[in-house]
C-alpha cells in the first residue's frame, strides 16, 4: 500500500467541485489528515487507551466514519477485554475497500487483536447493537447538522452503562476574536506542514459546502439533549478537540 502525498489541490482548478471521500482522497488521506488536522496523531493513539478504560465485555466498539480505520487500529491494539469486537463503518466505497486492505496488514503484523468487521453503510442507517465505545473521530462534522441529534440519541441509546461516546470534531469558536485567532493559527499550521496558499484556499472553498463544524457549546448543548448526563473535553490542539460523552 503505497501512500502518495496530498497534492490535491496544488494546481489551480477552473472550478473548485465540493470535497468527497472518493479514490483521489484515498490514495492521499494518511498525509492530508495529518497536515491538516492539528493533534490527529495524539488523538487516535490515545483513542486506543481512553477505549480501553471504557470497553466493557460481551459489547461492541464502533468507529464510525472509519476512513482508513487508524481509530480501528488503535482500538484492536489497546482493548483486552473479553468478547469485545470493533464495527468499523464507512459510507465510502473507495475508504472501505482501502481500509480491509489496511487491516488485513495490521492482522498480520500482530497478534490477539480483537476481531473486526468492515462495514460499508450509512451511520444513520445502522442496526444497532449495545456498544460500550464509540468513536466518532472527525465525522459528525460531515453529518447534515439536522440529523445530528438524531444520531448522537441512538449512540446515547445502544451505549450501555460505563461506556463512553468519544466525539472529536472541529471547533468553530462563538467569540470573534478567538475564532479569529485561533483560524489563523490553523492556517498556520497548514502552511508549516508544507500547504501553499493556493492548496489551502481551494481546499477551503472544496470543503465548506460539506463540512459544517459546531461551537464546543452547541456539541454540549446537543449532547445533553440526546441524554449525555456529562461531556469532558479532554483535548485540544488549535481549533480541534475531542470530547468524553457519559450517558
Ligand atoms: C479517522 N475517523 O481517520 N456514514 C458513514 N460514513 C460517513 C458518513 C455517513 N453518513 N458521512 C461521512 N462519512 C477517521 C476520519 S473523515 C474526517 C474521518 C476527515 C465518512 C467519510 O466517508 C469519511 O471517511 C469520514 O466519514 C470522515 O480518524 O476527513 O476530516
Amino acid at each position: 500500500m503505497t501512500q502518495e502525498p496530498d497534492r490535491l489541490f496544488a494546481q489551480p482548478l477552473a472550478q473548485v467541485p465540493d470535497f468527497a471521500f472518493n479514490e483521489d482522497v484515498v490514495r492521499v488521506f494518511p498525509d492530508m489528515i495529518k497536515r491538516s488536522v492539528p493533534g490527529y496523531p495524539a488523538i487516535v493513539e490515545n483513542l486506543g487507551v481512553l477505549a480501553a478504560h471504557f470497553a466493557k465485555p460481551d459489547t461492541l466498539l464502533y468507529d464510525l466514519g472509519c476512513s482508513l480505520g487508524a481509530v480501528t487500529q488503535a482500538l484492536r491494539r489497546h482493548v483486552r477485554q473479553d468478547g469485545c469486537r470493533v464495527v468499523a463503518v464507512d459510507n465510502s466505497s473507495a475508504m472501505v475497500e482501502r481500509c480491509r486492505e489496511y487491516l488485513k496488514a495490521q492482522d498480520s503484523m500482530f497478534q490477539e487483536l480483537l476481531p473486526v468487521e468492515v462495514v460499508e453503510g450509512d451511520i444513520l442507517q445502522l442496526p444497532w447493537q449495545p456498544a460500550s465505545v464509540v468513536a466518532l473521530n472527525f465525522t459528525l462534522q460531515f453529518i447534515a447538522p439536522e440529523r445530528r441529534l438524531e444520531l448522537l440519541g441512538r449512540i446515547r441509546q445502544t451505549l450501555v452503562p460505563g461506556g463512553a461516546l468519544i466525539l472529536s470534531e472541529k471547533l468553530r469558536f462563538a467569540d470573534t476574536e478567538e475564532h479569529e485567532l485561533l483560524t489563523e493559527l490553523h492556517l498556520d499550521f497548514k502552511r508549516a506542514n508544507g500547504y501553499s496558499d493556493l492548496e489551502i484556499a481551494q481546499k477551503r472553498s472544496a470543503i465548506e459546502n460539506v463540512m459544517k463544524p459546531d461551537s464546543l457549546e452547541e456539541h454540549r448543548q446537543r449532547l445533553r439533549e440526546a441524554g449525555f448526563s456529562k461531556v469532558v473535553p479532554w483535548f485540544q490542539c488549535i481549533n480541534f478537540a475531542s470530547l468524553i460523552a457519559l450517558p
